[in-house]
C-alpha cells in the first residue's frame, strides 16, 4: 500500500530533484504523476528507471491524490495549491508563500518534525529557503545542548538557486571570458557572476536588508526557537550547485569546540569533515548529490565567552530544497496517513 504522489513543477531544477529523490529513496507510491505549467506540457521528465510525461496543472484534478509536491513559483502556489488542499491532498510547498504563515508548519525533518500535527489547518506545509533549512540542521543539536543566544551568518550560494537561466548566464559568461567577442552581459544578475560574488539575493528591504537575509532570520526563529537573534549576509557566487554558509554562533552556556564536534558527528543529517589540515574540509563541489549537512571549520571564537565558528556547505537543490520536501512527505506518511 503506497500513496498516490503529485509532483507539481516537474520539468524545473527542484521538481526533477524531487522525482530523482523519491526514485532513490523508494519513496511508496502507488502512483506518481508529474505535472507542470502549460508551456512544458509533453515534457517528459524521469522517476527512476521510468519516463513521466507532464500533465496540465490548469486543468489537473488533485481528488484522490495524497500528496502533492509543489516546486513552482509563488504566483502559480497561490493559485493552485488551495484547489489541492481543498481536494483533500496535503501539499508540501517548497515556495516562500506560506512560510510565514502562523497557520502552516514549517518543517526541517531532523530540527521540528512534531510541527507536522499543524498540518491539517490548511493541509499545506511548507519548506524552508535553502538557506535556512542546511543552516538549521546544525544550529539545532548545538541549540538543544547549550542554548543559542545569537547567529552570525554569511552565505556563499550557488547560482541554482536562482533556476536554469541563471546555470546558463554563468556557464556562457566564463566561456565569453575566453573567447574574444562571446561576451555575455549580465540579464539574470545586475553584475557579472562569472569570477565575481554579488551581495544582493532577492529584493532589498527598508532597513538594508535582502529579502533572503531577512528569510533566514524568521525562518531560523520559527523552526527552531523565536528567541535566537540571527544577523545574516546573503551572497551570490559562481558555483553551480552548493550553498556554503560561514558561521559565527554564541551560546549561553559555554560548549567547547571538541563537544561541539562530537555532538554534531551524531546528529541527524549532519556529515562532520573536520581536519585541521590542507583539503581538510568540504567544497561546494563535494557536496553535490549528496543528503547531508557538511560541517568543516568547528573552532573556539575566543573574541566572545561562549562562541563556536563552524563552515556548513549542502546540495541546495537537495537537502536545500527537493530532499527536505521529500522527507516531509515521509514524515506525514509515517506519522499521519500510517500506511505504506
Ligand atoms: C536562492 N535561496 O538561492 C534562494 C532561492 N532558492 O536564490
Amino acid at each position: 500500500m503506497g500513496y498516490k504522489v503529485a509532483v507539481v513543477g516537474a520539468t524545473g531544477n527542484v521538481g526533477r530533484e524531487m522525482l530523482n529523490i523519491l526514485a532513490e529513496r523508494q519513496f511508496p507510491v502507488d502512483q506518481i504523476v508529474a505535472v507542470a505549467s502549460r508551456r512544458s506540457l509533453g515534457t517528459q521528465v524521469s522517476f527512476g528507471d521510468k519516463t513521466l510525461t507532464t500533465k496540465d496543472l490548469d486543468t489537473f484534478d488533485f481528488s484522490g491524490w495524497d500528496i502533492a509536491l509543489f516546486a513552482v513559483g509563488s504566483e502559480a502556489t497561490k493559485k493552485y495549491a488551495p484547489l489541492a488542499a481543498r481536494a483533500g491532498c496535503l501539499v508540501i510547498d517548497n515556495s516562500s508563500l506560506y512560510r510565514y504563515d502562523p497557520a502552516v508548519p514549517l518543517i526541517v525533518p531532523e530540527v521540528n518534525p512534531e510541527a507536522i500535527k499543524g498540518y491539517a489547518k490548511k493541509m499545506i506545509i511548507a519548506n524552508p529557503n535553502c538557506s535556512t533549512a542546511q543552516m538549521v540542521v546544525a544550529l539545532k543539536p548545538l541549540h538543544d545542548r547549550a542554548r543559542i543566544k545569537r547567529v552570525v551568518v554569511s552565505t556563499y550560494q550557488s547560482v541554482s538557486g536562482s533556476g536554469k537561466d541563471a546555470i546558463d548566464e554563468l556557464w556562457n559568461q566564463t566561456k565569453g571570458m575566453y573567447v574574444p567577442g562571446q561576451e555575455v552581459a549580465p540579464s539574470v544578475y545586475p553584475k557579472q557572476i562569472a569570477f565575481n560574488v554579488i551581495p544582493h539575493i532577492d529584493v532589498f528591504l527598508e532597513d538594508g536588508s535582502t529579502k533572503e537575509e531577512w528569510k533566514m532570520v524568521a525562518e531560523t526563529k520559527k523552526i527552531v526557537d523565536k528567541s535566537i537573534k540571527v544577523t545574516a549576509t546573503c551572497v551570490r557566487v559562481p558555483v553551480f550547485v552548493g550553498h556554503s554558509e560561514a558561521i559565527n554562533i554564541e551560546f549561553e552556556e559555554h560548549l567547547d569546540e571538541d563537544e561541539a564536534r562530537d555532538i554534531l558527528r551524531e546528529a541527524p543529517g549532519v556529515m562532520v569533515i573536520d581536519k585541521r589540515e590542507s583539503g581538510g574540509y568540504v567544497t561546494p563541489v563535494e557536496c553535490v548529490g549528496d543528503y547531508a549537512t557538511f560541517i568543516s571549520r568547528i573552532r573556539q571564537d575566543s573574541t566572545i565567552d561562549n562562541g563556536i565558528n563552524l563552515w556548513c556547505v549542502s546540495d541546495n537543490l537537495r537537502k536545500g530544497a527537493a530532499l527536505n520536501a521529500v522527507q516531509i512527505a515521509e514524515l506525514y506518511g509515517r506519522e499521519i496517513l500510517k500506511k505504506g
